[in-house]
């Protein structure tokens, strides 16, 4: 039996889920991303595109190159649920799947063709169930492996399907820059182009020899995959390792009460994703980047596990009165790993945590019930007032 691999990316993933739910926007350019004057683009709809808007673009560049544009901010919490949706339907192609981001996942389809005559009918069945349930569209690429399934996915995006079929592997990438090998960066990318090597066809009439001696151990790596061979196998979804919650500011922090209340938002954030999970954590880890880009981290290892805010915030403040802060803080993170399930550990002899723990689960049963912003601590609300009162003095409102 041949292996066959497919790969499925949502196009402009962030930004059609939004266009999807404002039918007004549809056909405009609608950009998501941070409305601060530090923050970037998540992504744009492909009408953003053409004003050459893309992501990781600082968010003042894209409204010069597009003032006219839709500029939101993104909304993680929808995004992840859509993500779960698409997933569901990703299991009705395949045993396992191997989600890379929240908008797409490699499936090994091998054992479908009795369900599916053709590879051309189960790409297009998988991209007919996500524009029929969830109003979205995908981008389909099958290949004899993972590392041609996604360069084809990409071929003809959006709404595409390409297929790469045996026999042809070397051929349909040939015209690629090196840049498409996975495994090549800046720094390789550099090195590739001094050696001569521009394009994957430079590398295919090469020779593995030649390759190794100019580039080391990555060379067999990247000679395989210009010739199209890659044998990795699909690394089936597990539990997440970690959760973690973390912002660079739009201003640098350095009031202590300041950095208090962000560390109760991130612990409250992680402490809500680690139960909606039904995970509790072991460790927690506290990330803290300054001003001079000095970035450290702090972990504690506890024996019961958290999942309520309370808990998750008095380790991260433990952990924070073991930095030593001689500058203004940059980014704040608080990250729960060391997952395990959560198991509900009434104690008779603490009658506060038993309190805490019916009070979150109420809570979360309303958020379940009637969104994410039902209700929520009133520190999310006051937080929110402070930055608008913020930006109001700064004039950085748009
Ligand atoms: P991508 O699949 O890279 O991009 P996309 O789905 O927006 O567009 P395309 O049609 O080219 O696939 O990323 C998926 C989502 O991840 C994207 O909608 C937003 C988010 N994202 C970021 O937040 N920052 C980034 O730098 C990138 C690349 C993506
Ligand atoms: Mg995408």
């Amino acid at each position: 039996m041949r292996r066959w691999i497919m790969h499925v990316d949502m196009d402009a993933f962030f930004a059609s889920v939004e266009m999807r739910d404002h039918p007004e926007w549809k056909g405009k350019p609608v950009i998501v991303g941070g409305k601060t004057k530090r923050s970037v683009v998540a992504t744009a709809s492909y009408e953003a595109r053409k004003y050459g808007v893309h992501s990781a673009m600082p968010i003042s560049k894209a409204k010069k190159l597009c003032p006219d544009g839709i500029f939101i901010k993104p909304d993680m919490d929808k995004y992840r649920e859509v993500s779960e949706d698409i997933h569901k339907i990703m299991y009705n192609y395949a045993l396992e799947i191997e989600p890379i981001s929240m908008d797409e996942a490699f499936m090994d389809i091998s054992g479908m063709s009795k369900q599916f005559p053709t590879l051309n009918a189960i790409g297009n069945s998988i991209k007919k169930e996500i524009k029929k349930k969830l109003h979205l569209t995908a981008s389909v690429g099958i290949a004899p492996n993972k590392f041609l399934a996604k360069i084809a996915s990409d071929m003809n995006k959006p709404d595409g399907l390409t297929i790469i079929p045996y026999g042809r592997e070397r051929e349909m990438i040939a015209n690629l820059p090196i840049r498409a090998l996975w495994g090549v960066g800046d720094i390789t990318e550099k090195k590739l182009i001094e050696s001569g090597f521009r394009f994957i066809s430079d590398i295919q009439k090469s020779s593995l020899e030649v390759v190794s001696k100019k580039l080391g151990n990555i060379g067999k790596h990247l000679y395989d995959l210009a010739n199209g061979k890659d044998e990795r196998p699909i690394q089936p979804y597990r539990a997440p390792k970690s959760i973690g919650d973390e912002t660079t500011y739009a201003y640098d922090l350095y009031e202590k009460d300041d950095i208090d209340r962000k560390l109760i938002i991130h612990s409250d954030i992680v402490a809500q994703r680690l139960r909606r999970k039904n995970l509790s954590a072991h460790t927690i880890t506290l990330r803290v980047r300054f001003e001079s880009f000095r970035t450290l981290s702090r972990s504690i290892t506890i024996k019961e596990g958290v999942n309520l805010t309370d808990d998750v915030h008095r380790l991260a403040k433990t952990l924070l009165g073991r930095v030593n802060i001689n500058e203004k803080i940059r980014l704040l993170g608080v990250y729960a790993s060391n997952l395990k399930p959560a198991v509900e550990t009434f104690s008779l002899f603490d009658n506060k945590h038993e309190k805490l723990q019916k009070a979150a689960k109420i809570a979360d049963e309303i958020r379940k019930k009637f969104g994410n912003y039902a209700i929520q601590r009133a520190i999310h609300l006051e937080e929110k007032e402070r930055e608008l009162k913020r930006i109001e003095k700064e004039n950085l409102k748009w």
